[in-house]
């Protein structure tokens, strides 16, 4: 994931650990199209997979996340041409990344951009943030998990409210809801702030990172018995690894913890 080898995306690494990819397709607003993901998915997946980074930011610009699906390349699909080639099945790649990924939401997160920042493990936004679901315009439905992931993040009535009547949701109310973990002033703030939060997952053991985040997000999936149980398992198994023996040795020893990251 060197720079400047994308041509929707802006590829940096700009702290210590920590991967930012800015979408980099100004005049459509971030629109998301095919060519777009298979350059997220690769950026995502090189930094998945290099052993200097620990956490990733994805952002837009300050006018948008991302606007939503291309329209233009969307509006000639058949359903065979949808159905047939798993249309968007690669737009939520991002959910197999093992390390954790930060959405720095600035200006309109729409449809799939929505859907895409809720991809994420943390979403933060500014306050010029626009989220909604406006598919409902255009004679469809969300496509990439939005009905699911609003819905749980804000509740029923809500996501049912938003999805049928397509009405944007603001930064401010974003925050009130829970729907992001934190709302700031700015766009240059909210990425970061982004930033901060990465740079700071990214300097904790790689393997106690990758357990959090894999325990989190089975809370989405199981019942709370068995999730409790699962995150048993995960956490003896951590006794198991060096970054537990080290963490807490330094700790006794009051001494700054070097994770080995095995
Ligand atoms: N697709 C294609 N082009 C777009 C899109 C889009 N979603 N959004 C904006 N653009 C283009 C505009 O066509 C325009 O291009 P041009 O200059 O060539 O005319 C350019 O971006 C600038 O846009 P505007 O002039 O409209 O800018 P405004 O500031 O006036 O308005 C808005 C901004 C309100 C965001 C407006 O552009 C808008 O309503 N866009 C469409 C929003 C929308 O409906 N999004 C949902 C799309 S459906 C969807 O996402 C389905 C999800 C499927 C799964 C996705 C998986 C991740």
């Amino acid at each position: 994931a060197s720079e400047g080898s994308y041509e929707h995306l802006k590829v940096t690494t700009p702290r210590p650990g920590v991967g930012l990819i800015t979408f980099n397709r100004p005049k459509a607003l971030n629109a998301l199209f095919t060519p777009l993901f298979h350059e997220l998915n690769a950026a995502l997946r090189a930094f998945d997979s290099s052993p200097e980074i620990g956490a990733m930011v994805l952002t837009g610009s300050e006018k948008a996340f991302a606007a939503g699906a291309d329209i233009k390349e969307m509006k000639d699909k058949t359903f065979a041409d949808a159905y047939g080639a798993d249309f968007i099945e690669m737009w939520s790649d991002l959910m197999h990344i093992k390390k954790p990924v930060i959405s720095a939401v600035n200006g309109y997160a729409l449809g799939g951009g929505c859907e895409l920042a809720m991809m994420a493990d943390i979403m933060y936004c500014s306050v010029g943030a626009t989220f909604g679901q406006p598919e409902i315009k255009l004679g469809v439905i969300p496509g990439a998990g939005g009905s699911q992931r609003l819905t749980r993040a804000i509740g029923k009535s809500k996501a049912m409210e938003l999805i049928l009547t397509g009405n944007n949701l603001s930064g401010k109310e974003a925050g009130e809801r829970g729907l992001v973990a934190k709302v700031f002033d700015s766009a240059q703030e909210c990425v970061d702030g982004a930033l901060d939060t990465a740079e700071k997952i990214a300097s904790y053991s790689r393997i106690a990172v990758k357990a959090a985040k894999e325990v989190v997000n089975k809370s989405q999936d199981l019942g709370v018995r068995e999730g409790i149980e699962f995150e048993r398992r995960v956490f003896h198994g951590l006794f198991g690894s060096k970054d537990q023996k080290i963490g807490m040795s330094a700790f006794a020893e009051k001494k700054k913890p070097q994770w080995t990251h095995e």
